[in-house]
């Protein structure tokens, strides 16, 4: 049995990952491939409940070192209890967000220093890194749009406009400095156009 592969999704707010995770799952089920598909914060028990501490603006103000270590606490639950096992059974696994959007919210948003960030990746993924990143980048007012249509806003959501403009530069220069996992994606174009796109960007991995 060969290990599976580690997809992931990237982008600032409302840019449509949720919607082509479900279409990126659908299209690799359709041709029998078995997959899992989970997100960041979350997928496990704890991880969740780590999310909606992250997530709630009621919860008390969040030190940004505590905001970088709960991301990574999350994370080393769920590449233990989910991912890991998935991949090693062959399965592949879809996930909405990873660490590249630590680079991008806790790095960039929240200016935090990148060197202890990439001691934390190191620290809790070891030499795991995604198969594939796909980054849906769009100005930050579409995807504020498109996210505002949704209703209330989370912790994150409230931010400012700036913070967004930091996120998406930092998730830019990501893509840069990992050019071969990370394929950057316009999602300012019609959704058929997007998903056309992820196909093309999918079909290396399906050989
Ligand atoms: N976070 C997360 C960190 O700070 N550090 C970390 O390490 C991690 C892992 C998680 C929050 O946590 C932060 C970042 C986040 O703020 P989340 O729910 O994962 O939150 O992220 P959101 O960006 O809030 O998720 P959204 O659901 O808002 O955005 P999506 O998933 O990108 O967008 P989606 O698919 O729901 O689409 C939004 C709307 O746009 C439409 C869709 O139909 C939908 O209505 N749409 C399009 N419309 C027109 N054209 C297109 N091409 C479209 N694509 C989608």
């Amino acid at each position: 049995m060969s290990r599976g592969k580690f997809i992931t999704f990237e982008g600032g707010e409302g840019v449509g990952k949720t919607t082509n995770v479900a279409f990126v799952e659908n299209y690799l089920k359709a041709r029998q491939i078995p997959v899992v598909v989970t997100r960041e914060p979350g997928g496990t028990a704890l991880a969740e409940k780590l999310r909606s501490l992250l997530l709630d603006k009621k919860t008390e103000l969040i030190a940004e070192e505590a905001e970088l270590l709960l991301m990574f606490a999350a994370r080393a639950q769920h590449l233990k209890h989910v991912i890991e096992p998935a991949l090693a059974r062959g399965d592949w696994v879809i996930c909405d967000r990873f660490t590249d959007a630590t680079y991008a919210y806790q790095g960039g948003g929240r200016n935090m220093k990148i060197k202890t960030i990439e001691w934390l990746e190191n620290l809790v993924q070891g030499n795991l890194r995604p198969d594939l990143t796909l980054l849906l980048d769009a100005p930050v007012r579409i995807g504020i749009e498109r996210a505002r249509k949704r209703g209330a806003f989370d912790r994150f959501e409230s931010e400012t406009v700036q913070f967004f403009e930091d996120v998406r530069r930092a998730y830019l220069l990501q893509a840069e400095i990992n050019p071969k996992r990370i394929k950057l994606i316009k999602a300012n174009q019609p959704l058929a156009d997007v998903q056309q796109i992820i196909i093309s960007v999918l079909s290396p991995l399906l050989r």
